[in-house]
């Protein structure tokens, strides 16, 4: 048995306190390292005692249509407001925190996609701790395509505690996942291999692998990655999930308060959801965020249905054409012909599955 909460929670926040208070510098890096694995360890160990409550307690919502957008905010930023204003759902709006108290799900149809939105409960200072119904709302960011992370323009401060509150869920929004491969072995030690690092020195990754317990395994890391970047490897269990900034109730500040705060949070994007500004602009975005790739099908000698797509995303092959119009064509195909921006001309002639497609690409698949 490992040791109870409160002292889990005690050695955190000794060592927490202690990287706080470490400089950072070549001399110093690799107790730092030490440090964070040591902190990343036993946050893994807090966690996996409280998963098995959250599963059974979690918002069960049924995913639906092509992509899943999740609106994340604090109390009154007013998610349920922008819900009903861009998709056909109604989610009770109210001046007063924590009005919403579930998920609500809404459907925004846009440009031929169909794009389920969910409005879930306001996002508090502690939500990774489980303040606040905190652990739900994080598990929905977690489990969408997109998390649209919507900051009260009167209280800009809210964003930074999100983007904390997301990384100790162990959400990585906006961030690419690092390329590091780990193949463990029961025996011959531990074996690392890498290009030249500038942010921690081999033998500090040497080090942090060995407090997380990685003692025996072949470690590749390509590129330059950090301390933290490592731990999130070795631990897993992350989620790499596109984001935008959206800052709501722009109605509220006059032009010099407004540049203010733009210039302190730099969102993607000022909207008014009561007062309908920027609206179709946000829904823009969240189309462009989502990197929807529509393919319109047609049959030989016929002309393309255009009245409806079929969806996949970004890098999405005439495999995975194939695979949506009938489980038997992968193993039946020959060739497709395209019209689009993925061929050089049209009707071109494609013989490899794994061709990737574009957006707006007309397909013709030719099977056996
Ligand atoms: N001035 C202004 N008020 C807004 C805007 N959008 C929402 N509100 C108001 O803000 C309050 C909270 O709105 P809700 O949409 O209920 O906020 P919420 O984020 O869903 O809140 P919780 O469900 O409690 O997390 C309401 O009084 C809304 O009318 C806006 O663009 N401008
Ligand atoms: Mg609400």
């Amino acid at each position: 048995m490992g040791i109870n909460d409160t002292k889990l929670n005690e050695k955190i926040a000794e060592f927490e306190e202690e990287l706080r208070t470490t400089k950072y510098n070549k001399r110093t890096q690799r107790s730092v390292g030490l440090l964070k694995a040591k902190i990343a360890r036993l946050r893994d160990e807090k966690h996996k005692k409280s998963t098995a409550k959250i599963a059974a307690d979690g918002f069960a919502v049924k995913k639906t249509g092509d992509a899943t957008a999740a609106l994340i905010g604090f109390p009154s930023a007013g998610k349920s407001t922008l819900l009903n204003k861009i998709t056909d759902a109604e989610s009770r709006v109210g001046a007063y925190a924590f009005t919403t108290l579930t998920v609500i799900p809404g459907v925004l149809n846009y440009k031929k996609t169909r794009i389920q939105i969910l409005d879930v409960p306001g996002l508090i200072e502690g939500a990774s701790e489980g303040k606040g119904r905190g652990k739900e709302v994080l598990a929905a960011a977690s489990s969408a395509d997109l998390i649209i992370l919507l900051v009260d323009a009167a209280a800009p401060g809210q964003l930074q505690i999100m983007k904390n509150e997301l990384y100790a869920a162990r959400i990585r929004m906006n961030m690419k996942k690092p390329e590091i491969r780990i193949t463990k072995k029961p025996t011959g030690g531990l074996n690392l291999s890498c290009g030249n690092l500038t942010k921690m020195d081999k033998a500090t990754a040497i080090a942090m692998l060995h407090e997380l317990k990685l003692n025996n395994a072949d470690v590749v890391i390509r590129g330059d990655i950090t301390p933290d970047e490592l731990i999130d490897i070795v631990e897993g269990n992350r989620k790499y999930v596109p984001g935008i900034t959206i800052l709501n109730k722009v109605d509220l500040l006059d032009a010099n308060a407004l540049e203010r705060v733009k210039a302190q949070i730099n969102p993607d994007l000022c909207i008014s959801a009561e007062n309908n500004i920027g609206l179709d602009e946000l829904k823009e975005l969240i189309f462009k965020s989502l990197k929807f790739v529509r393919i319109y099908c047609k049959e030989a000698g016929k002309d393309a249905d255009m009245s409806e797509p079929m969806v996949l995303t970004e890098g999405a092959t005439i495999k995975n054409v194939c695979e949506k119009l009938h489980r038997d064509f992968v193993k039946r195909f020959r060739f497709a012909r395209i019209w689009g921006k993925s061929v050089k001309f049209d009707g071109q002639k494609i013989l490899k599955l794994d061709n990737k497609v574009a957006d707006e690409d007309i397909v013709e698949v030719h099977v056996d």
